[in-house]
Parts: C-alpha cells; structure tokens; sequence
C-alpha cells in the first residue's frame, strides 16, 4: 500500500517536472526547425536559372530566421542539383521525401522536369511549390501541387497585346524547340495568342535542345520579312538565337519576342548588343516601387554584388509563402496541413505583389512585359 503510494508521488513530481520541460523556458532553446528541399539546376542548360533561385531562396531563408529569433520556427533549406534533367530532378525529389523527410519541396528549376518530379511528390501526398515552371499542365498533377510562377498561358497573351498595340505588328514568324515541355507549352501559348491577336503567322520553324547552329532557321526567316520574331526558348538556345539573327543581317528594327526563357541576364550578357530591344513578358517587376521590393533588391543586390532577376525573385517569394503556411500548419512534419495552409495564402505581401493561389494552385499576381535596354530589362508598357 504504502509502495503505491510512493510510485503514487513519484509519478505526481515527474509529471510536474514534465508540464515545467514543456511550457518553461527549455522549450525556447529547441525551437522547431522546418526543412525545405530546394531542386534547382545548378548544371546544365538551365544553370543560368538556377543560380540565382539558390541566392534569391538563400536570402530568405537567412532573413527569415534571423526574424524569427528565439523560439521562433526556423527554416533549413537543403539544396540538391536537378542538373537540368527529368531523371535527376525524380533522384533528387527521392532523396528529400524518403531519405531528408522535407516538409515540402521547392522546384524543379524546369518544367520538363517538374513533368515528371512533381508526379513523385504528388503519390506520397509531400507539397512542391513550383517558382520557375511556367508551362501548362503542372499544378494539375495533383492537389499538392502549386506554383508561384505566372504561366506562359497568363504571360504571352498580355505580350503579345502590347506588341500589337504599341509597335504595330502584324506578321510575324514562330520559332520554338520541339523537345521540351516549357518551349512547347510556350509555342501553344504564342500561337493562340498571335491567332486571338489577328496577327499573321508567316511561318512555324524548330529547333532542339544543344543546337548551335540556327542560320538555316533564320535565313527563312529573314527572306519573309516578318515584322517579328516570337520564340519559345530556353536561355542557352535563345542566346544564339538573338545573336545570330543580328549577325545574318535582321535588322535590329525587326524585334525578337521570347517567352519565359528569355527572363535571365545570362541572355544579355552572352547576346551582348544583339540583345538590345528583345522584347519578354515577365512575372515580376524590377522596378516595383512595393518596399517589400525595394528592400529585396537592395538587400540580394548587396549581398551578390548583382541585382536579382525574376528567377531570385520568385525563389524569395517562394521560400517566404512556404515559410507562412509551414507556420500555419503548426508541425513541419504534417504535410497534409502544410498543403491545407498553402491553399489559405491570401495578401501575402511578397516581392511578387499581394499573392495567393487560384483555386486551380497557379499563382494570382500580374504579368508585365519588359524590353532589354542599355543591357537591362526595363518596363515595356502593359
Ligand atoms: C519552365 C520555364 C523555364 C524558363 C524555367 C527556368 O519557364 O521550364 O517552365
């Protein structure tokens, strides 16, 4: 009898000591932390992009715990190489959903990628927030699937009616790469838009993915005279492109008009002058006046030595939307909830505007359209 009651005690004091461990000041010093993997292509011909998600995704990463301070939940971001590739994108998406156990995922750099990735994450039920996949069919692989990048079915139209507003254009030729799920979805984007438009296409042309040589395309292209040239095309393809229809003698008066792809300084910087006057519709907008913005491209521009482009933006954007819902869901480890609290985004003050999902998971910010001048993107109009 006795012996019970002792136990009786005992159990009482370790209870006690138990409540004090849970709501005393112990609990501050483990905060949760939260982890994100990050696949971005940091080789291959989508680097140029993945370069600058890593710094975008890494400055918010770093302001937000140092935000956070004590007690706060904190964020560790765990980045792994998609190298550009479908097969890569799925070992890496493995690795953070069975191996790191992530609480969602950020990525894949490509969509060609994403095609296939976004399917892994989607049977074991773990959140993919997409920042760079832009081409249709992506959030509707499944519930846990969203993005904050505007797709180029939002973007080429809105391009597509300023160029006919503010230049004229009327007949233009179509030059897209026929192996990639993004310069695809870019083509489909354009066609339908130039036909919407009433503006002519002259001509269909097609390259692949590692091709150099475009003069054969080009060369067609110049003896049609269009008034345009619309192009679906990733960074590395897209850089030929400019400077070769430059070098054949298409006059820089005959604009050239990229989708998504064209969105990286790496064009400018490998096009050089031929670049001058490429026109591209965007998902972010440099010169946003938003203080959430300006602080952004001061802070990444002090820390990188270069100022962002839309690829860090998005990253920054989306590293503070996983951020809100991880905290929302209340436990890292609950991805359903963390997919819950995603759908519940509204407001959120980010670089990229005020943002929140449509219901179909697609990001609801504003396209713009940009021009390259002086070797920079600026605003076009629209
Ligand atoms: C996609 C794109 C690319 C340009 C991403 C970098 O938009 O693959 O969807």
């Amino acid at each position: 009898m006795s012996k019970n009651k002792g136990l009786f005690r005992v159990s009482v004091a370790s209870l006690a000591l138990m409540a004090l461990t849970a709501w005393g000041l112990p609990q501050a010093a483990e905060a949760a932390e939260a982890k994100i993997g990050c696949a971005f292509s940091m080789t291959g011909g989508a680097a140029a992009y993945g370069a600058t998600q890593k710094n975008g995704a890494s400055l918010a990463m770093e302001q937000i715990n140092a935000a956070a301070g004590a007690g706060g939940l904190k964020l560790k971001l765990l980045f792994e190489d998609d190298a550009s590739t479908p097969q890569q994108g799925i070992n890496v998406f493995q690795k953070f959903i069975n191996a790191d156990k992530v609480s969602m995922i950020i990525g894949p750099t490509l969509s060609n990628t994403a095609q296939v990735a976004d399917r892994i994450a989607q049977q074991s039920k773990t959140p993919v927030l997409a920042i760079s996949n832009t081409a249709q069919g992506i959030t509707e692989i499944g519930d846990y699937i969203f993005r904050d990048s505007l797709t180029e079915g939002v973007v080429i139209p809105n391009t597509i009616k300023a160029i006919k507003a503010k230049l004229g254009i009327k007949k233009v030729a179509l030059l897209y790469g026929n192996d990639d799920a993004f310069t695809k979805a870019g083509y489909q984007a354009f066609k339908a838009a130039l036909a919407e438009s009433g503006i002519q296409i002259l001509s269909e042309l097609s390259f692949a993915k590692g091709d150099r040589d475009f003069s054969p395309q080009l060369t067609q292209i110049k003896g049609m005279a269009p008034d345009a040239i619309i192009c679906s095309a990733l960074v590395e393809e897209a850089s030929g492109i400019v400077s070769q229809a430059r070098q054949l003698g298409i006059a820089q008066n005959v604009p050239i008009v990229g989708g998504n792809g064209f969105n990286s300084p790496a064009l400018i910087k490998n096009a050089g002058a031929a670049a001058e006057g490429v026109i591209v519709g965007a998902a972010w907008n440099a010169s946003s006046p938003l203080p959430v913005n300006k602080k952004f491209v001061e802070d990444y521009t002090k820390k990188f030595g270069t100022p962002p482009d839309q690829f860090a933006a998005q990253a920054f954007a989306g590293v503070h939307i996983a951020y809100q819902a991880i905290k929302k869901a209340g436990d890292p480890n609950n991805r359903a909830a963390i997919r819950e609290a995603l759908t519940q985004i509204k407001d959120l003050d980010t670089v990229l505007g005020p943002f929140y999902f449509t219901p179909g998971r697609d990001a609801g910010s504003q396209p713009v359209v940009q021009v390259v001048k002086d070797g920079k993107f600026v605003i076009f109009g629209m």
